[in-house]
């Protein structure tokens, strides 16, 4: 921790699987070991929301759903407590992860306080709030409203802060602050993960995701139909969402023998100390944490050369990129690992090393340590 008083910070993310809300429940979980108090605020626990730390809560939004109300607003009801929760804890920061609400509603709660309770407002933009909402015109002008009013806007790779500057016109400078990933200890051993999937000694490709439309899961399962090697391999799919919707195009593609699901699995470990090579088909990606995830457990990805990707991949040192939107070349650059095991094992290796050295808590931690101090000096 810095040698300054500790702060107390509140953190907003969705509580659902995605990787804003893993990276927010990470980021708590570090600030807290490092004595700050920590102040989740959402409508749900986050799910990997830290258990059994001392210096992290979770104070629920409860929305009550009003018949006159077409669509229950949750914006005011976050802002609300947002501001209770300040005013209540005597909050420094409030840091919000993904714009949309977040950044609007603590702008509000801001300004509900009186000036000697009034937060400092930290916004971490993670992808899809800028490159899919900040396109809509029913979104854009909000969240540029809200991020003008931020006192730090933060963006998870340098791509996101180029598009965040062309989309949303946002003036301030940006932060860029890469994601960090910390691997926990695996609760089973790699044999009993190995026999938990009925596998033995194939070649394991993994994809972690929430199978959102940007994910395309199309091409990913294209990709894997179209691998012709003779050695054995199989797909794991760690899926953050209901798979069943991919299962008829699974079997047309005839992949049923190959792949196998996994859904809302929490100890992600497991299953990235078997994995041997990441696959990412994604049309956009700011950061792709499941890329770094793969990293840190030595295995090497084949991803798309898509957005912030080529800031977390060297292409040929620590994995394989492509160009987005072709199955064959996909499925060619995979082969290429299965077929050559010591450049993959290589790959991967150099990739956990970039891992540690960039994308580490170490690393990250303290730059937001940093920007916390810098907003509050600011006062
Ligand atoms: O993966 C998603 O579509 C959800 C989204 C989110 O905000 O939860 O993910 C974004 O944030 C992650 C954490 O910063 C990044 O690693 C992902 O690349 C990014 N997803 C997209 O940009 C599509």
């Amino acid at each position: 921790m810095d040698s300054k008083p500790p702060l107390k910070i509140g953190i907003t993310c969705y509580p659902s699987v995605g990787g804003s809300g893993i990276l927010a429940c990470a980021l708590g979980e570090e600030l807290a070991a490092r004595g700050h108090d920590i102040h989740f605020i959402s409508y749900g626990k986050p799910f990997r929301l830290p258990v059994n730390s001392p210096r992290v809560f979770f104070h629920p939004v409860v929305i009550n759903d009003y018949g006159l109300f077409k669509y229950p607003d949750y914006t005011l009801p976050l802002s609300v407590k947002m501001a209770e929760v300040t005013r209540d804890f005597g909050l420094d920061v409030l840091h919000v992860h993904y714009a949309v609400p977040h950044a609007t509603a603590a702008i509000l709660a801001r300004s509900m306080l009186p000036l000697a309770q009034q937060p400092r407002v930290v916004a971490t933009l993670h992808g899809t709030d800028t490159t899919l909402l900040g396109r809509d015109k029913g979104y854009g002008p909000a969240i540029s409203h809200a991020l003008a009013c931020s006192d730090a806007v933060t963006t998870v790779s340098e791509d996101l802060k180029r598009e965040t500057e062309r989309l949303l016109h946002v003036e301030k400078p940006i932060d860029v602050i890469h994601n960090f990933f910390k691997p926990g200890k695996p609760a089973r051993s790699k044999e009993e993960v190995r026999k938990e999937l009925g596998l033995t000694d194939e070649t394991i490709i993994l994809h972690s995701s929430n199978l959102r439309p940007v994910k395309r899961i199309d091409l990913l399962l294209q990709a894997v139909a179209r691998i012709t090697t003779k050695k054995r391999f199989s797909l794991v799919i760690l899926a953050g969402d209901d798979f069943g919707p991919w299962n008829e195009e699974m079997w047309k593609l005839g992949l049923s023998d190959r792949v196998i699901i996994r859904e809302k699995v929490i100890d992600v470990e497991d299953y990235l100390q078997v994995a041997d090579i990441g696959l990412y088909t994604s049309d956009s990606e700011s950061f792709c944490l499941s890329i770094l995830e793969g990293m840190c457990f030595g295995s090497p990805s084949v991803a798309t050369r898509v957005g912030g990707i080529p800031e977390v991949v060297e292409s040929g040192v620590s994995g394989l990129l492509v160009e987005a939107g072709d199955p064959d070349v996909l499925a060619r650059a995979v082969e290429q690992l299965i077929e050559n095991p010591s450049q993959c094992r290589t790959m991967g290796e150099a990739a956990k090393i970039r891992a540690a050295n960039l994308f580490s808590p170490e690393v990250i931690v303290p730059q937001y340590e940093k920007l916390y101090r810098r907003v509050l000096a600011n006062r």
